[in-house]
Formats: structure tokens, C-alpha cells, sequence
């Protein structure tokens, strides 16, 4: 599908200017939240006393590669609010994500904070073509997740009307895009495909809706899927990038022309990409793992965040007239997070859950297909020999307690399917907790 609206720039003095200027600016702002954090946040006065760094150390900015990094494990340890850097009153604002077992991780956002994230996002929205004017449908949820609330804002700083329907109800969906002449949905790209489907099925004319751009992100979009989108759904289908540990949305997003990688909102976010072996930054272009500084985070900052995803960094100017890097789209990460419809699960959190339950072998395997273009969540678990028993009763009020158990604990949706002692597969070397099945 082409785009033919005009895609003005959000602000060309940022998004075009030199790769001198913008590092000049990055380079200025990384001074202040070095300083910012180091002052302010003990973890990270501890963290870099500890290599006997000052932040008036930074003369230029090679230097800062000298950092420690941060990762999951940091925020996870000092849940909920010790990596936080200002009064609690001065927070508006929490978020959370999936932690690799038990609590999940906290950031949080001053008034400020939720300004610059508005920005972001209105300069990653008008790059994939949205304008003002725009009905911009919402199916993310509203919730602890950073993707509804984030886009939501975003899409109203730049006058969008925003219809906030929030995640499920898929044929509701489908009736207010008709009704409301919706012109934008804000998606994962497995949901928006969904909806597309559910629409076939009711026999909705996609080419004659209103729908024009898809935003989506929060998971990987894979070109297949994309392309098959753009087919049957009729619509300009572009992906956005981000986490919740940095911001949420509004890292990077895909331009008009730029189809295959994303404009990173470098006001916002320093880059760097290391190899993911040594931890040692890799030549412009090579591919490695993504380490992002917000640039402009006062509850929360983060130094150095190891993301996880692997991707490679171009800085050359794109058709579009921007001139800010463009990063690969991500396909795979370098830890064994999953995500299903958006959501970030770990196949340790299972481990945990099934841990606490009596009965619960620790022979499991974690099955994810798709179905009508949704990730579907399988656990075939074992009855430990003991409490195994032929009552149907009493294995299917089993069975209910560890999908229940599951569902609290990862907030998706998991089918349990009890099998006999025994009937997991054992293997010899490492064991493969998770079969992933979907297409790619
Ligand atoms: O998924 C933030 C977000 C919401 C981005 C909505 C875009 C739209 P988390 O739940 O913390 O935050 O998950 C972050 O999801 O490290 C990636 O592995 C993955 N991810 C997010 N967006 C994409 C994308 C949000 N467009 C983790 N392509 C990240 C590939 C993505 N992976």
C-alpha cells in the first residue's frame, strides 16, 4: 500500500540535523543524566565509585562506554522504587513489565518525563504517516503495560482523536473502526492480523474501510506477516519499537521510506551496540546487541541498559530527509524471553509457578503456536507419579488450579494439558523447556 499523505517532519531541527550536532547533544544530555543518577540514585553512586568514575570524569564521549551496564537484574533487585531518583509525590505516573521471576520490574515518570515520552511518540507516529485529524483506535491494553497509555498520549499531543477501546473484544473492534471511521489502529501485529481475520470471516470489506495506517510494535513483526497485513487488511502496516525499562514506545519507528528498519528517536535515546560476548561497542553497522540511554529520564534514569535485542545501527541519511540512525528491526533476543500477543514472559516464571504447586512435576514443555494469527500458549505438564489418579474430578480441578495459577502470574492466557508420569520427553543434553512454533 503507498502512503500518500504528506509525512511532515516532527522536528526537523532534531530529526535532520548533522551526525555531529546530534551527538554533540546526546553527548550533553548524557553529561546530566550521568550526574543526575549518580547523585541521586545510591545504586548507581555504588556502581560507579566502584570503578572509581566521577560524572565530571566524561570529557568526551567515548568515555562514557567506560560505564557499567544496567540490566533486568539491577531493576529487579532494587524493586520497586530504590533505582528511583526523585520524592515519590514528584511521581505521576508507574509502569511494569515481566521480570525474569517473581515481581516485575518498576519505572516510573515525573510530569516531565510523560512530556518527553509525548514526544517521542509524536515524532514516531508522523514518521509512519499519521497526522493530525487522525481516528487512532486503540487495542493495547490500558493497563501496567507501556504500550496503551504511551500511544494514547502521544497520539492526542498531536491532535489525533483518539478512540481508547483498549485490547479484546475483537468484533467490537471491527464495529467501531466501521462506526467511528477509524483511520489508525494501535496493535501487536498478531492482533492486528487477528482482527483481520475475525473481520474476513464477518464478512467485513477491508478495502472499503476507513483504516489507513497500521501502528504496530511490542513484539516482532516478521516480513511475512507484515506483507500479508498489508494485503488482506488494506492498510499501511508499520512497526514501532521500544521497552518499558527505558521509556516504552517511542524509541524507534519505521519511516515511509525506510521499510525495513527504524529512525531511533535519538533526542531521546543514546545508542550504542556491543558484542553481546564481550560487551565491547562494535563498528557503526555490525550487528550486536542494542544498549539504550534515556536521555531525559528524571524518576527513572538508566545507564547503559542492556536491552537484549539484537539489531545493527546505520547512521546514514534516509530518503525520508531524516538524519537520525536506523536500526534492523529486532528478530531475536539474546536471553530467552518470550513474547506472546505483547506480553513478556519467562519460561522461569513457569519454573516458579509450578515449583509452588503440589502435584506439578518438573517435567514440562511449553508449546506456543499460532492460531488465526494469534500466539496461542501451551503447557503440557506432567502429574508427579504420587498424585496422579484416575478421577477425572480431581485431574481436571488440577488442571484448572495451575492454568489459574499461570494466568495470575504471566497475565496471559495458558492451556493446561495434564499428561501421565513419564510422558515428557527426556533428554540427554540440556533440556528444551520451550517448543516455539510460530511462523516466522
Ligand atoms: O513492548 C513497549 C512497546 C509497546 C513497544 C508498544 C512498541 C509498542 P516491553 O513490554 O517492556 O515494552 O517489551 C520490550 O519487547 O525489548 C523487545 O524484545 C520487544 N519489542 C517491543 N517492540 C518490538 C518491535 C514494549 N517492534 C521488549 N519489534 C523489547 C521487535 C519488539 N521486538
Amino acid at each position: 500500500m503507498s502512503q500518500e499523505n504528506a509525512n511532515p517532519i516532527f522536528d526537523p531541527a532534531t530529526e535532520c540535523a548533522s551526525r555531529d550536532e546530534i551527538r554533540a547533544r546526546q553527548f550533553a544530555r548524557l553529561k546530566e543524566q550521568t550526574a543526575w543518577a549518580y547523585e541521586r540514585v545510591p545504586w548507581y553512586r555504588a556502581q560507579l565509585d566502584a570503578i572509581g568514575f566521577l560524572p565530571g570524569d566524561l570529557k568526551e564521549l567515548a568515555d562514557f562506554s567506560a560505564l557499567p551496564f544496567t540490566d533486568k537484574g539491577a531493576l529487579r533487585d532494587n524493586y520497586p522504587y530504590d533505582l528511583f531518583a526523585v520524592p515519590l509525590d514528584e511521581v505521576v505516573r508507574l509502569h511494569a513489565s515481566s521480570g525474569t521471576t517473581g515481581k516485575p520490574i518498576v519505572v516510573g515518570y515525573t510530569q516531565n518525563d510523560l512530556e518527553q515520552w509525548r514526544r517521542s511518540i509524536m515524532a514516531i507516529i508522523q514518521m509512519a504517516g499519521v497526522v493530525p485529524g487522525d481516528r487512532v483506535q486503540m487495542a493495547f491494553g490500558y493497563g501496567m503495560f507501556t504500550g496503551g497509555f504511551g500511544l494514547h498520549y502521544g497520539a492526542e499531543g498531536l491532535g489525533c482523536m483518539m478512540i481508547p477501546a483498549g485490547s479484546g473484544n475483537t468484533e467490537r473492534h471491527i464495529m467501531m473502526i466501521e462506526d467511528y471511521g477509524t483511520t489508525v489502529l494501535v496493535a501487536t501485529p498478531s492482533y492486528a492480523m487477528h482482527i483481520c481475520e475475525v473481520g474476513e470471516h464477518m464478512g467485513y470489506d477491508w478495502e472499503a474501510s476507513s483504516l489507513r495506517v497500521g501502528l504496530f510494535g511490542g513484539e516482532p513483526c516478521p516480513p511475512k506477516l507484515k506483507e500479508e497485513i498489508e494485503t488482506r487488511m488494506h492498510v499501511f502496516c508499520t512497526d514501532n519499537y521500544g521497552l518499558t525499562e527505558v521509556m516504552g514506545p517511542g524509541v524507534s519507528g519505521e519511516c515511509l521510506v525506510s521499510r525495513h528498519q527504524q529512525h531511533i528517536v535519538e533526542e531521546q535515546f543514546y545508542w550504542e551496540v556491543v558484542d553481546p560476548d564481550t560487551l565491547r561497542p562494535v563498528p557503526d553497522g555490525t550487528p550486536g546487541e542494542l544498549v539504550l540511554t534515556p536521555l531525559h529520564k528524571e524518576a527513572t534514569p538508566v545507564l547503559r541498559y542492556r536491552t537484549r535485542d539484537l539489531t545493527r545501527v546505520v547512521t546514514e541519511p534516509c530518503g525520508c530527509g531524516r538524519t537520525t540512525a536506523r536500526m534492523d528491526k529486532v528478530r531475536s533476543r539474546t536471553d530467552d524471553m518470550l513474547i506472546i500477543r505483547g506480553t513478556n514472559v519467562f519460561p522461569s516464571q513457569f519454573e516458579d509457578v509450578l515449583h509452588a504447586i503440589e502435584g506439578a512435576s518438573p517435567h514440562y514443555r511449553i508449546v506456543i503456536d499460532n492460531e488465526a494469527g494469534l500466539d496461542r500458549l501451551t503447557l503440557q505438564l506432567e502429574v508427579t507419579s504420587g498424585f496422579f489418579t484416575d478421577s477425572y474430578a480431581d485431574m481436571e480441578a488440577f488442571r484448572r488450579q495451575v492454568a489459574e495459577r499461570l494466568h495470575g502470574t504471566l497475565q496471559v492466557g495458558v492451556e493446561v494439558r495434564l499428561v501421565e508420569p513419564g510422558r515428557i520427553e527426556r533428554s540427554v543434553g540440556k533440556t528444551k523447556h520451550v517448543d516455539d512454533r510460530r511462523v516466522r
